[in-house]
């Protein structure tokens, strides 16, 4: 990978990444099509990182279709696919992990410890890799941006962090690979996060900025499904997810699956 990044770069190309873990969907492709405008070499990584999954997770039913995802990334015109093997990423007797601290703490951090370790580390393998000069995320995994950020400027890794805004089904429901879980019940319950957010976001437009009562209103309709088990609802600061703040950020579990959410109050929730 390093030696075809090399040769594009020497060629005086420039390069896009865009992290994936596969089972790609229109946010994903989203992202590559960003990156398409703007890089004349676009390279896509699908890797479902093991170390970024807890032990009682989705690691092993995660769903992968890597001859479905080449189609659709060479129907987007992406130049490389890179897809190594976990034993390549991880021989037995690597050890270093990237630790990224305070941002990576609240939430997620704590809902899943190692996450965002794991997280660190693959997107720097993935950087080191590839040596891109653009690499894109989406808004859709707001904490994970806030943590990758925080590890491109304290590592000095110089790559421009480009963000995505998150792709949402017709009812609001934002588009992840795991929302193929879901049965139709759960998937009519499901749209209840982004309703949380709407109700949200309309309370901040009409002018209200008390923290419990936008928490209140945020958090109502999950409330009111039986299917789903809110983990958070909280209203945090974008770049270090401690409150107080205006990105709304939400999680829950709908049976076995576990979903989560966000957007920022200051903008207008579209759909
Ligand atoms: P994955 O869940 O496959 O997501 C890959 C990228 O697509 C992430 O940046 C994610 O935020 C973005 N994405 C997912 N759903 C989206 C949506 N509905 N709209 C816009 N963008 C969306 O996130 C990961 O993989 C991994 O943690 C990874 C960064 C690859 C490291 O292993």
């Amino acid at each position: 990978m390093l030696q075809a990044s090399r040769g594009w770069r020497r060629g005086g190309g420039s390069i896009g990444l865009v992290p994936t873990m596969g089972a790609l969907h229109a946010g994903h492709l989203s992202l590559v099509e960003l990156a398409r405008r703007e890089n004349d070499v676009v390279v896509v990584s699908i890797f479902v990182n093991p170390i970024q999954f807890g032990p009682g997770e989705d690691f092993a039913r995660y769903p992968r279709d890597p001859a479905r995802d080449a189609r659709l990334l060479h129907q987007a015109e992406v130049d490389a696919i890179y897809e190594p093997s976990a034993d390549v990423m991880y021989p037995p007797d690597a050890g270093t992990r990237v630790h990224v601290g305070s941002v990576a703490e609240p939430l997620e951090g704590r809902a899943r410890p190692g996450h965002f370790e794991g997280v660190a580390t693959v997107v720097t393998k993935l950087l080191a890799a590839v040596e891109p000069d653009r690499a894109y995320f989406g808004q859709k995994d707001a904490q994970q941006v806030a943590v990758v950020k925080r590890l491109v400027r304290d590592l000095d890794l110089g790559v421009d962090m480009r963000i995505a805004p998150t792709v949402r089904e017709v009812d609001g429901l934002a588009l992840s690979s795991r929302n193929v879980y879901l049965d139709p019940e759960g998937r009519k319950a499901a749209a209840s996060l982004s309703a949380g957010l709407r109700a949200a976001a309309q309370a901040y437009a009409g002018g209200e900025r008390d923290p419990d009562l936008l928490r209140r209103v945020l958090a109502a309709p999950m409330g009111a499904e039986p299917l789903v088990a809110v983990e958070y609802a909280e209203v945090v600061d974008p770049a270090t997810f401690h409150k107080p703040g205006t990105l709304a950020v939400v999680a829950a579990r709908l049976g076995k699956t576990r979903l989560i959410d966000n957007h920022d109050l200051r903008l207008p929730f579209v759909r």
